[in-house]
């Protein structure tokens, strides 16, 4: 079958000693549900998988050892190779959970640090669950651990009702952060493996990425090859033989992936652009689109619909963090445009962080602590979450944020990432053959900015009364309260109103003054 899609998309899963147990989930994420059911020697294994028509492929069981995997691996190839004969071919075709169960099988948890991948996964044997993530964590995984029961899931809404009837461990799961308003549940730290006792709910935790601190001196060319082809590979790697869809702003970002997509895709690309009636960058992707000579949309959102859409945003991120809910609306808006069959989407979010691409910061020092302070707090954002463009049934992925790409980017001195007046240099350059002269130096602005929803989210805001002063406080004060609707109360974000949060947020800020 041609599966554009993962063989899973998201889960609940149920680990405990006994009997099976059923799970009726809510999920964001947009696709049919198939239950599992393996009985191990001690435990039971119970889970929901979100899929789009090959769930088995998703789970895998040998012996005393079952796991589901959401998502998928990038470095397939890599990993047969380090498999005993035999065990590789085997795995190889039986998808990426097989693949990782052989893994598995040879280091234990420290399969995790093998795995270039964009995944949740967890693993059911002995008395042992094991909870992963990628190594951004760019599948966001969620955890309820109690003596007796272990839970874990891709979203936190389908937690939230066990959450209620389960009483909370009172255990501390290390390092792992707390969800807000939902005793119990914690997000599994990006790269990180919790290893946790079925019986007991103790966690421990193992990381199994780290981004680099030290950076690497590399001469001009050498820089700029090694970019090209690293980021070559891992767009080769997502496009997975089918023809993706690359949503382009016309930035170098977007326009780089788009540009490596088409040298990999037979026939005509499709790219997507999104604009509101405020603000649009349709003139710069389309430069792109003509050269490219991909088939492209442009979507056209009213700016009103647009922060209508808050809530849904809310709600496929499980974020709450402002300034990530405003790069994450308007693609939220892009992607609930976009009817029609199940796409494989290629973005180029993430570039800005590893290059420092958002800080238009011209000094080397400064430039590096941007880097270093991103790569140190993006970890619980969801900013990467497969969610948002999962809310219609289709399936994104970030090739900046591969794993060798990302390793590459953010260890390269600053000097390379600013470079003769020019913000992200090694970047432009490596794509300057591939590309018009002026989307290579077109200078960066954000989709926030490019559609103009920073400034519109403000407008709403000030119109009802709250003083620019404390607007960025009022921003994370609708969120909250969008979250807490949408995510903690589990009422449909087609049901909650940004107006209303936003009336809620200025008359408690009137009544504190
Ligand atoms: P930005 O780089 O503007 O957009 C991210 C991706 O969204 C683009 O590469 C493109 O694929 C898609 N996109 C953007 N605008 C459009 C559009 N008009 N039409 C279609 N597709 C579009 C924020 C940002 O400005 O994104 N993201 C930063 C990092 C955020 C900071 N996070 C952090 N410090 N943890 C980024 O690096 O992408
Ligand atoms: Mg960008």
């Amino acid at each position: 079958m041609d599966q554009t899609l993962p063989a899973a998309t998201g889960f609940l899963v149920s680990a405990h000693p006994g009997g099976g147990q059923g799970l009726a989930p809510v999920f964001a994420t947009q696709g049919s549900h198939a239950p599992v059911a393996q009985a191990l020697r001690s435990q039971t294994l119970d889970a929901v998988l979100v899929h789009s028509g090959a769930p088995e492929r998703a789970v895998a069981r040998s012996g005393d050892m079952a796991l589901v995997l959401a998502g998928e691996l990038y470095n397939r190839e890599e990993l047969v190779s380090v498999l005993p004969p035999g065990a590789g071919a085997g795995a190889g075709d039986g998808g990426d959970a097989h693949l990782l169960l052989a893994l598995l099988k040879v280091y234990d948890l420290h399969a995790f640090r093998l795995l270039n991948g964009r995944f949740a996964a967890v693993v059911a044997t002995g008395d042992r669950v094991l909870a992963a993530t990628d190594h951004a964590g760019s599948v966001p995984l969620y955890i309820l651990p109690a003596p007796g029961r272990v839970l874990a899931a891709t979203e936190i809404k389908s937690l939230v009702p066990e959450a209620a009837r389960t009483p909370p461990s009172g255990r501390p799961v290390p390092e792992a952060r707390r969800v807000r308003r939902v005793p119990g549940v914690h997000q599994v730290p990006a790269g990180a493996v919790l290893d946790l006792d079925v019986r007991t709910g103790a966690a421990v935790r193992t990381r199994t990425w780290t981004p680099p601190v030290s950076r690497r001196v590399m001469a001009e060319s050498d820089a700029t090859t090694a970019v090209r082809e690293t980021l070559e590979r891992a767009v080769r790697a997502r496009t997975a033989g089918t023809a993706p869809l690359v949503v382009l702003s016309g930035g170098i970002d977007s326009s780089g992936v788009a540009a490596l997509a088409a040298a990999h895709t037979e026939g005509p690309l499709d790219t997507l652009s999104m604009g509101t009636d405020t603000s649009d960058e349709f003139a710069e992707a389309g430069v792109v689109a003509t050269h490219l000579g991909s088939r492209h949309r442009e979507i056209t959102i009213p700016t009103a619909d647009l922060l209508g859409q808050l809530p849904h945003a809310v709600w496929a991120s499980e974020s709450v963090d402002p300034d990530i809910i405003e790069y994450l609306l308007p693609l939220t808006a892009l992607y609930r445009a976009l009817d029609g069959p199940a796409r494989r989407i290629l973005t180029g979010y993430g570039a800005d962080i590893p290059l420092a691409g958002m800080h238009r910061e011209d000094r080397l020092p400064q430039l590096d602590t941007a880097v270093a302070l991103d790569m140190a707090t993006f970890d619980g954002l969801n900013e990467m979450t497969p969610v948002l463009s999962g809310i219609r049934g289709h399936w994104s992925t970030h090739p900046y944020w591969d794993r060798d790409v990302l390793d590459l980017l953010v260890g390269l001195e600053a000097g390379l990432k600013r470079r003769y007046g020019r913000d992200k240099w090694v970047l432009r350059e490596a794509m300057s053959g591939l590309l018009p002269e002026e989307t290579v130096n077109r200078p960066k602005l954000g989709v926030h900015e490019g559609s103009g929803t920073t400034s519109s989210f403000s407008l709403l805001l000030m119109d009802a009364g709250i003083p620019e002063a404390d607007i960025h406080r009022a921003k994370r004060l609708v969120v909250q309260e969008i979250f807490d609707r949408v995510v903690v109360e589990g009422l449909p974000p087609a049901e909650v109103a940004t107006a209303d949060a936003v009336r809620q947020v200025a008359d408690r800020l009137k009544e504190s003054e």
